[in-house]
């Protein structure tokens, strides 16, 4: 569970959002990042890139084993994915909620693969599964540098802060 209140350090809760290449493809994009914005969120980092491989096989670690790995392999560097990093009040649970379940066929109207996907292997999006997950995917698609600390005009009217 988690507080009604919100503290400096709970609103301060990052994780990383990615737009995999069928999304970019697909022109997903813009309509992705404008979830993350209405639903209240504040956008730290940002970036495009073709994944090189050994950065996924470090941010798909515990997948190396399992069947469809080389799959996800070339379907990851089958072309550019926009990179983000959000942050406020329990946004990793939160977008694991937006984004829906990791095969399409069981997420919900309104999440992003419930709407925008129907296989699993073409899903969309990629959202971190856990807080020290997050903390460990933010270090190794961004330095420092790229991050951006910065306060949103809203920040204590979308939260209530103690
Ligand atoms: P998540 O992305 O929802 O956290 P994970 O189990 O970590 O789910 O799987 C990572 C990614 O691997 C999925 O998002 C999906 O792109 C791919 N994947 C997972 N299971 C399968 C499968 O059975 N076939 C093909 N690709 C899969």
């Amino acid at each position: 569970g988690f507080s009604y209140y919100c503290t400096a350090s709970a609103g301060r809760e990052r994780t990383l959002i990615a737009v995999k290449p069928d999304g970019v493809q697909r022109r997903l994009v813009g309509q992705i990042i404008q979830r993350f914005e209405q639903r209240g969120f504040k956008l730290v980092g940002l970036k495009m890139l073709k994944a090189p491989e050994d950065l996924l096989s470090q941010h798909y670690h515990n997948l190396q084993k399992k069947s469809f790995y080389p799959y996800l392999l070339c379907y990851m560097t089958s072309g550019p994915v926009v990179v983000m990093v959000w942050e406020g009040f329990n946004v990793v649970q939160t977008s694991r909620m937006m984004v829906g379940s990791t095969n399409p066929a069981e997420a919900q109207p309104g999440t992003v693969r419930g709407d925008f996907s129907i296989h699993v292997s073409r899903n969309v999006v990629h959202a971190s599964d856990s807080v020290a997950g997050a903390e460990r995917e933010i270090q190794l698609w961004f330095n420092g540098r790229e991050l951006i600390d910065w306060d949103c005009c809203d920040h204590n009217i979308v939260c209530e802060f103690t």
